[in-house]
């Protein structure tokens, strides 16, 4: 049986559980994954939203299990009839029946740095020291869902690292989104080359991770980033002591067309799968956000094996152009 449907929203990239089957980044419902191959239906207005940029990071907009119409590796996908042949991968034809529109599965999708990170929180049982008149909050939007903050001048709070190596490392801030936050919070960071000073605005830059800035630290306990409460004209209502993380680059991903991503029920992570040139896998460890952050990629040589699918790099890259092609939206769109 099968069925057939004009409907426009039937050229769309994107079919999920949420409103209008759209997948929502803000306040905007997305309907396309790729850029416009040359042929999408709807190119302005409303229904035209292509997921671009860093809103590529929202990772389920390319897992098949949450958005239904994308890539599935344990499907494998056909011509829609025997006459037809498999889609050429080197140039993909974004509708089977005409040569044009091509895609290139090799063209970049998004790029991200990947290594390790550690992080602290406030709630550690170590590593944490931290002066009176901090007051202990819970709040479903801070980090661990639980957070610090203070009022009075001159209160301070560390943050100390074990680092495992000298390296060179990401500072990173979260501090749970609050309006009345302290808008320019001094963060002193003590690395291998000395003490620095760095700002963030809890205000607008709360509810996300804030870069401090770059620095070595020295392999043991000795490296610390402490924020204290300031007097100063913006300062706000209260100051906040949430996370800090650490986040070592060891590297970037480009991330081509030609990839997806999988839930390994074994090992309990989402698998980031890249088909660029080989097929290559990283384990990610989201702090809960759904959206892939530096250091939360780690390049995994031996993934798990119920996400590895046997097909060889040409065969994944060959079922991945047959279902661009074939079925990445819902039917013809012209
Ligand atoms: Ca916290
Ligand atoms: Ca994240």
């Amino acid at each position: 049986m099968f069925g057939i449907d004009d409907s426009g929203s039937m050229d769309w990239e994107i079919l999920t559980n949420e409103s209008d089957g759209l997948f929502t980044i803000g306040n905007t419902g997305y309907e396309y994954v790729f850029d416009n191959p040359g042929d999408n239906l709807y190119t302005s207005g409303v229904y035209s939203y292509v997921i671009a940029g860093d809103n590529r990071r929202y990772w389920k907009s390319q897992w098949s299990e949450y958005n239904k119409m994308y890539y599935d590796p344990k499907v494998t996908y056909k011509p829609w009839h025997s006459d037809m042949p498999d889609a050429d991968p080197d140039m993909v034809r974004s509708h089977p029946m005409y040569a044009e529109n091509y895609t290139n599965l090799n063209a970049a999708y998004y790029s991200l740095s990947f290594g390790s990170q550690i992080i602290k929180d406030d709630r550690d049982s170590t590593g944490i020291t931290k002066s009176d008149n901090w007051v202990l909050y819970s709040y479903s939007a801070a980090y661990g869902e639980k957070d610090s903050y203070t009022s009075v001048d001159g209160s301070t709070f560390t943050w100390i690292p074990t680092i495992p190596s000298t390296e060179t490392y990401e500072v990173w801030v979260f501090n749970a989104y609050y309006d009345g936050n302290d808008q320019n919070a001094e963060y002193t960071i003590v690395h291998a080359g000395g003490v620095a000073t760095a700002y963030s605005d809890q205000s607008a830059k709360g509810g996300e991770w804030d870069l401090l800035g770059t620095y070595t630290f020295n392999a043991g306990t000795t490296g610390s980033v402490t924020v204290t409460r300031k007097d100063h004209s913006t300062k706000g209502v209260y100051t906040n002591a949430d996370a800090v993380k650490f986040v070592k680059v060891t590297g970037s991903v480009n991330i081509v067309n030609a990839h997806y991503h999988v839930y390994s029920q074994s090992a309990g992570k989402p698998y980031l799968v890249n088909l660029d040139g080989a097929i290559t896998y990283y384990r990610y460890n989201d702090n809960g956000d759904d959206y892939i952050e530096p250091g939360e990629l780690v390049l995994d040589g031996s993934p798990p094996a119920d996400i590895v699918t046997g097909r060889s790099y040409e065969q994944e890259r060959q079922n991945f152009a047959n279902w661009y092609s074939f079925s990445r939206n819902g039917g013809e769109s012209r």
